[in-house]
């Protein structure tokens, strides 16, 4: 399958680094967010170094490994570490922790969705969206939603790099073709409901990744920014396109 594909990151305004991170493999079918966590420099080094090293495992995997849940736990596991690893000899970024939530995509429609932290991922098929995800955040965890509890949300309930002990989801979807993702760090989330997001993307269906991401963040930051937003554009098409390279940043 052939993928267009965009992502656009912005740091919010009175930060000098941006701590998420986006990858775009297209030649590999893996789109990549992270929001590292703790300000910098942990934050951003968190985000790059977990999502290098688990596109780096996955790529050294052959095609048919990849999709499967096995490959993607390892590649996980040895981001955890190296996250683990950097944060214990480098006390300038002790604690080194991240998000990450990533779309790979294979053959035959199949898909996995794999998730840790409060980064989402929505699905827009045939004008419904839904969210692949949950937030693994506190607020979440004690299905806690009123105005009291709401803080709770701050609090990550499961990252990479929070503990030798990793707990992640992985989940097989199938993306048929024509179907548009959309991978955004929380900004995202805070700036525009489920419904307005649903309205959006099915308004511009039939533009390409670019557009679509560009109106997205735009209208997210129509209201300035109070944290990094970072929103990545995937659409699964079964038409012939340009060979799109890939990017990271
Ligand atoms: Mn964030």
């Amino acid at each position: 399958m052939k993928y267009d594909c965009f992502a656009l990151s912005e740091a919010a305004g009175s930060r000098d680094s941006n701590e998420d991170f986006v990858a775009l493999r297209p030649d590999l079918g893996i789109f990549a967010v992270a929001d590292g966590v703790g300000g910098k420099p942990a934050g951003d080094q968190a985000s790059r170094l977990a999502v290098r090293s688990f596109i780096a495992t996955l790529e050294s995997e052959c095609e048919s490994l990849r999709l499967t849940d096995a490959a993607l736990q390892r590649a996980l596991d040895h981001a955890n570490s190296e996250l683990l690893v950097t944060g214990q000899n480098n006390v300038l970024v002790k604690g080194l922790s991240t998000t990450l939530t990533a779309l790979v995509l294979g053959d035959n429609n199949q898909a996995k969705v794999v998730h840790v932290g409060d980064s989402r991922l929505y699905q827009y098929s045939g004008g419904a969206m839904w969210c692949l995800t949950s937030d693994h955040n506190l607020a979440a965890e004690l299905n806690a939603d009123s105005k009291d509890v709401r803080g709770l949300q701050r609090w990550l309930s499961r990252a990479l790099g929070f503990g030798t002990h990793l707990s992640v989801d992985i989940v097989s979807i199938v993306a048929s073709p024509g179907d548009i993702f959309v991978l955004s760090t929380d900004g995202l989330a805070k700036s525009m409901s489920e419904s307005r997001l649903r309205d959006f993307v099915k308004q511009l269906a039939d533009r390409p990744a670019r557009e679509i991401c560009e109106r997205l963040m735009l209208e997210a930051m129509s209201e300035p920014l109070d944290d990094d937003l970072t929103i990545s554009v995937v659409k699964a098409n079964s038409g012939p396109l340009p060979a799109q390279p890939a990017k990271e940043f």
